[in-house]
C-alpha cells in the first residue's frame, strides 16, 4: 500500500468556529502541511496480529511513550471498604488499595468502584481522574485524596499542592455515575498523581522512581518510559483487580481518558488488549490528533511544556513531526479490531479535532483486515453527528471537556459492541 497522503484541507474553518489566534500557533486548514503519514504495511489480517502490531507498538515505545519496564512486581488489592447503598441504593461502592509489597516506595493507588446492584457481573469502565476520587463522586463520605494535587481553577479547591473539601463532587459533571450505573455498567477510578505526580519532577515520588535501579537519580534515556506510560500501568493493575472480581464482567472492560489521560488511555489500550473498548476524549497531541498536521498543538509545543509525559526521544520530533517512524492513525490502529472511540469538542481546536478524525479515518483499513467498518466519511461530520462503526468519532458543541454526550456516545457504542 502507498503511504497515506495526508489531504490538505477541503473546507476552511468557518469564521464562526475560529480559534482566537495564539502567537506562533497555527489554525489555518490551508497551512497543515503535506507530509505523508508513515505506511501501515498491511497485508493480511494475521500478519498484522503476529508481526505488524507488535512492530508498531515498539515504535511507540521506542519514540513516542517509552516503554513499560517488565518485571514491576505483583500488586496486592485490599478492599478497604465496601457500601451496598450507595447513591440512595442504585449501586455497591469499593474501595480497593493496590500496592507493590517489593516496592514499598511506591504508596500505591486508591481505586473506588461503583457496581449497579444487579445480580449480573457488570461491564466496566475504567478511568483515572484529574482530582482524586472525592471530586469525581457525589457522595460526601469519599475520603479526600491526600497526594500532591495541581492547582485547581476551583478557588480553594487544592492549597498548597493538597485537595481540600472544596474539591468535592468538582469533577462529577465528567463522571454521570448514575446514567452510567442506570445503564448496567461499572466504573472504577483512580487519581492519576496516586501513581505518578504530574510535573516534571513528579516521577521521583511516583511509581517510576520506586521501579527504576537508581531511584530518583534515575537519567531518563531514549525509549524508557514517560508519566503516561506510568500511568497507563496502573490502568493495567485496575484491570487486574477488575479481573478477579466478581461482580465484574472481567471481559467487558472499556478504558476511558480525557486529555492527557486520553492520551493515557490510548497507550493503555494499545498495551493490554484486556481492554476490550478504548475511548479518547479529547486527547489531542501525543494522543488521537495527528502529529504531521500542524494545527494547535504541536510536538515542538508539547515536548516543551511537557517532557515528563513521553519517553526522551519524542523530543527529536519537535518541528520535526515527519521524521517520527509513527502518527496517530497508527495508535489507533493497535486497538484493532476492538471497538475504540475518538471524541473531539467543536471548540477544542487546540487539540486538533479534523486531526482527531483524520487518525480514526486512516486507522480503518486496519480494521477492515479483519472485516470490520472503521469509519466509512472522508469528511469530518458535522457538530454533534456520531459517526463510524467499530471506529466511531464524533465533535460535540462545546469546549474541551467531558460531558453527558459524550458518555452517552460511549455507553451506546458499549452497548452496540458488547450486546449490553
Ligand atoms: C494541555 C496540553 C494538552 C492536554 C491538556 C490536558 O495543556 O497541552 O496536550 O493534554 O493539557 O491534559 O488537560
Amino acid at each position: 500500500m502507498k503511504p497515506t497522503l495526508l489531504l490538505l484541507s477541503f473546507l476552511a474553518v468557518s469564521p464562526a468556529l475560529a480559534q482566537t489566534p495564539r502567537p506562533g500557533v497555527n489554525y489555518d486548514e490551508t497551512k497543515v502541511g503535506s507530509d505523508p503519514l508513515p505506511d501501515l504495511k498491511l497485508t493480511t489480517a494475521e500478519d498484522w496480529t503476529a508481526k505488524r502490531r507488535p512492530e508498531i507498538l515498539k515504535l511507540f515505545e521506542d519514540h513516542v511513550y517509552g516503554k513499560t519496564p517488565a518485571g514491576i512486581g505483583t500488586p496486592k488489592f485490599e478492599v478497604t471498604a465496601v457500601k451496598k447503598d450507595a447513591l440512595n441504593g442504585l449501586a455497591t461502592r469499593k474501595f480497593i488499595h493496590i500496592s507493590l509489597p517489593n516496592r514499598s516506595s511506591w504508596p500505591g493507588m486508591d481505586v473506588m468502584l461503583y457496581l449497579p446492584n444487579a445480580e449480573k457481573a457488570a461491564p466496566c469502565f475504567v478511568g483515572l481522574s484529574f482530582v482524586g476520587n472525592q471530586a469525581v463522586s457525589p457522595e460526601p463520605d469519599v475520603p479526600i485524596s491526600t497526594r500532591w494535587m495541581r492547582p485547581s481553577k476551583v478557588k480553594g479547591a487544592v492549597i498548597d499542592g493538597r485537595a481540600t473539601e472544596a474539591s468535592r463532587g468538582n469533577s462529577s459533571s465528567r463522571w454521570p455515575l448514575e446514567m452510567i450505573l442506570k445503564r448496567g455498567f461499572a466504573v472504577a477510578t483512580c487519581y492519576y498523581g496516586d501513581i505518578e505526580p504530574d510535573h516534571d519532577d513528579g516521577w521521583k515520588d511516583g511509581l517510576r522512581a520506586a521501579v527504576s535501579p537508581d531511584g530518583a537519580s534515575t537519567v531518563w534515556k531514549d525509549g524508557e518510559w514517560g508519566a503516561i506510560g506510568a500511568w497507563a500501568w496502573g490502568l493495567s493493575r485496575m484491570a487486574d483487580y477488575l479481573q478477579t472480581d466478581p461482580q465484574i464482567d472481567g471481559q467487558h472492560l472499556a478504558v476511558i481518558g480525557h486529555s492527557r489521560l486520553g492520551k493515557t488511555s490510548l497507550w493503555a489500550g494499545a498495551q493490554d488488549e484486556r481492554f476490550g473498548f478504548v475511548i479518547s476524549n479529547n486527547s489531542g497531541e501525543g494522543g488521537a490528533a495527528l502529529m504531521r498536521r500542524d494545527y494547535g498543538e504541536t510536538t515542538a509545543i508539547i515536548t516543551k511544556a511537557f517532557p515528563h509525559w513521553f519517553t526522551h526521544t519524542y523530543t527529536r520530533y519537535s518541528g520535526n513531526a515527519a521524521a517520527c517512524p509513527v502518527d496517530a492513525h497508527m495508535l489507533i490502529a493497535l486497538a484493532a479490531p476492538r471497538p475504540i472511540y475518538i471524541a473531539s469538542a467543536a471548540e477544542d481546536y487546540w487539540a486538533d479535532q479534523k486531526g482527531e478524525f483524520l487518525s480514526g479515518k486512516h486507522a480503518s483499513p486496519v480494521y477492515a483486515l479483519f472485516g470490520k467498518k472503521g469509519i466509512a466519511a472522508d469528511e469530518p461530520p458535522a457538530i454533534d453527528r456520531p459517526v463510524g462503526d467499530f471506529i466511531g468519532y464524533h465533535n460535540r458543541t462545546g469546549e474541551h471537556n467531558v460531558t453527558d454526550f459524550d458518555w452517552t456516545q460511549y455507553l451506546n457504542f458499549a452497548s452496540r459492541h458488547w450486546g449490553r
